[in-house]
């Protein structure tokens, strides 16, 4: 198939195209490298030293002989997304191109709205460039776990069924979500499951959880293909950070008691999962949803974990919540679509952690410590 990657020089961007190309696929990227601007504005970097995308393309090549046509432009410019998706003419769009921290997006106004412009008006000419240009093309979209929030029912996959005063009908799962950022994702699903309905879209909404790990199959073939690793308070994800805080000798920062639970995945698992949506189309006209996660975790868990895991001394701070969440809850959720498409899912054993061990005390010369510790609270603009 030909399958176009946008944010293809992202965190999981990358390996996703890389494993794509691999495994057959006629693989084309695009980015706008806003994911390298936010880490100039923020005054960081990736732990690890990641190539320009250019030589990331040329690498794979010599690596693996296969081409990787680029694209570099902005999805919120809809000449440059229709001109691509004429050009390349792809099977399949999967769609990683949007600003994808919530903290990032609760710095103040001007985050926020930039967040959701670019989130939701890239994505909608995305839907329209499809639309317009050739309706037989799958959109698979990043969506997020965060949609959903923490609810005192089951989570389903993106649908429910609701019966109200005797009658019933199947609705869009109800979403409380927990950031603008998490907003951005939930207005996304919702344009996106309107372009199935009105002109006969094909997509899959991704709602992916927490994504910790650095390597995958491909990635490991050449250091010229490394995807990044977030250490820092706005991009990092958790699991990710706590390995990073214990390498360097640092106290693990638990957010308020560490009783939210959250899915997550092994980065080797968020490939697969775009392999097999990408190979096994929804069909015309399909909304369908997809719980991305693995297994479920409590924060207090994971930081627990890591500490028995590293073979030294480590602490666990517990420090006030920067974020808005509810502090314990119930959390059940159904995920069982992927794995009924094949996935064999990495489940978190003690090698996972242990093998970023190493990669992090290679790596650990290059973090910048006031990155560290949360600055962005969730707070009311006025008291902020
Ligand atoms: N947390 C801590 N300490 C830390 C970092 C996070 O307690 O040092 C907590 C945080 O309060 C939250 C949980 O860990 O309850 C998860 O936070 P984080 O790993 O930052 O994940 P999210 O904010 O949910 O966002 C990530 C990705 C996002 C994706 C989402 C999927 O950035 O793109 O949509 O995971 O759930």
């Amino acid at each position: 198939m030909r399958v176009l990657v946008l944010g293809g020089d992202g965190y999981l961007g990358w390996p996703t195209a890389l494993h794509l190309s691999d495994r057959g696929h006629e693989v084309a990227v695009a980015d706008n490298f806003a994911r390298r601007k936010y880490d100039e504005e923020l005054g960081s970097q990736s732990l690890v030293a990641i190539e320009d995308l250019s030589v990331r393309v040329a690498a794979w090549k010599e690596v693996s002989g296969k081409e990787m046509p680029m694209y570099v432009g902005d999805l919120v410019d809809a000449d440059f997304v229709y001109q691509m998706v004429r050009e390349f003419q792809p099977d399949a769009i999967v769609h990683f191109a949007e600003q994808r921290a919530a903290p990032y997006s609760m710095i103040d106004r001007e985050h926020a709205v930039y967040t959701q412009y670019n989130n939701v008006v890239g994505n909608l000419n995305v839907m329209y460039a499809i639309a317009e240009i050739n309706p037989e093309i799958h959109l698979v979209k990043l969506g997020t776990m965060g949609e959903y929030g923490t609810p005192n029912i089951d989570i389903e996959e993106g649908w429910i069924e609701i019966e109200h005063n005797g009658r019933k009908d199947r609705m869009l799962y109800p979403k409380k979500p927990g950031s603008f950022y998490h907003l951005s994702k939930v207005h996304d699903s919702h344009n996106i499951e309107f372009g199935c309905r009105i002109w006969g879209m094909r997509a899959t909404d991704l709602n992916q959880g927490v994504v910790y790990g650095q390597q995958t199959e491909q990635t490991v073939r050449d250091p010229r293909l490394a995807t990044r690793l977030d250490y820092d308070a706005v991009f990092g994800t958790v699991l990710n950070r706590f390995v990073i805080q214990a390498v360097l000798g640092q106290p693990l920062t638990v957010y308020g008691k560490g009783g939210q639970t959250r899915g997550m995945l092994d980065i080797r698992d968020t490939v697969e999962c775009l392999r097999l949506a990408v190979e096994n189309p929804a069909d015309r006209g399909e909304f369908r949803v997809f719980n991305q996660m693995t297994e479920s975790f409590s924060v207090k868990g994971v930081a627990e974990l890591v500490a028995e895991t590293f073979p030294g001394p480590v602490q666990i701070d517990y420090l006030e919540n920067p974020r808005w969440e509810l502090a314990e809850h119930y959390y059940n959720v159904k995920h069982t679509g992927l794995i009924e498409l094949g996935l064999k899912p990495h489940l978190l054993s003690d090698t996972l952690i242990e093998s970023l061990f190493p990669i992090v005390e290679e790596n650990k010369h290059r973090v910048n410590m006031e990155n560290m510790l949360p600055k962005v609270k969730w707070a009311s603009p006025k008291n902020s």
